[in-house]
């Protein structure tokens, strides 16, 4: 089975738990793709009706529309069913890194305001402690970026932390800007970070940050595909 084939499998046994007239966060990412992909076949085959999708991201919007999923929003429906969205990293404890895909204020803001939330991932995205596979990606607002990443970085120096501006992939290493308008600097860890809440207090008290990519206690659900099945772990 391809990394691919693992996610759409995630995808699809998320799907499972959307039952008709739900309102459902619609997530962001290779993973999720399969699961608004999904979606869209069942509103087609009549298996479900009455669904209404609250994007996390403008990608997802579009792909979305393009399907034909009725969509909404936040202010239109503060009240989320279900979300289902891919993660980074899952710890043991189901929290989560989000963000290496630059949506995660909007996730959090449309996750944080569902009744359940249902994490879809490949075996890859298991970590031992949070930060241990890459990027902890932080939005900040464009103004004095620079400040704001030298304190993100003095911040976590007992982790050995190195910051680094997100750019946009482009030849004059322009920034990455997100849907938002925002910069992102992401946070790289040779060490454990330790006190996750109390480092996510510490990031959110930095005037200038906006929101980071640590999703603690949000999932209530975490579905990992792997080469020897799928395993559903809920907290
Ligand atoms: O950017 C995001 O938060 C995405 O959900 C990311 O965490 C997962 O993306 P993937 O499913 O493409 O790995």
């Amino acid at each position: 089975l391809t990394q691919d084939e693992l996610k759409k499998i995630a995808a699809y046994k998320a799907v499972d738990f959307v039952q008709s007239g739900m309102v459902i966060g619609l997530g962001t990412g290779s993973t999720a793709k399969h699961a608004v992909d999904r979606i869209a076949d069942l509103l087609l085959q009549g298996k479900l009706n009455n669904i209404i999708g609250i994007p996390t991201s403008k990608k997802t919007h579009q792909q979305a529309l393009s399907l034909g999923i009725p969509l909404s929003d936040l202010d239109t429906h503060p009240n989320v069913d279900l979300a289902i969205d891919g993660a980074d990293e899952v710890d043991a404890d189901l929290n989560l890194v989000k963000g290496r895909g630059g949506s995660l204020l909007r996730e959090k803001m449309i996750e944080s305001a569902c009744k359940k939330f249902v994490v879809i991932v490949d075996e890859s995205k298991l970590v031992s402690h949070i930060g241990a596979n890459g990027a902890m990606p932080v939005e900040v607002v464009p103004f004095c970026w620079k400040f704001t990443q030298q304190r993100l970085q003095q911040l976590f120096e007992y982790a050995g932390c190195m910051a680094k501006l997100r750019t946009n992939g482009g030849e004059n290493g322009d920034p990455f800007v997100t849907d938002n308008g925002n910069y992102i600097v992401d946070l790289f860890f040779n060490n454990d970070i330790g006190d996750l809440r109390a480092s996510s207090d510490a990031i959110l008290r930095l005037a200038g940050v906006v929101d980071h990519g640590m999703f603690l206690g949000m999932a209530t659900t975490v579905i990992v595909a792997g080469g020897l099945g799928v395993t559903i772990k809920n907290k």
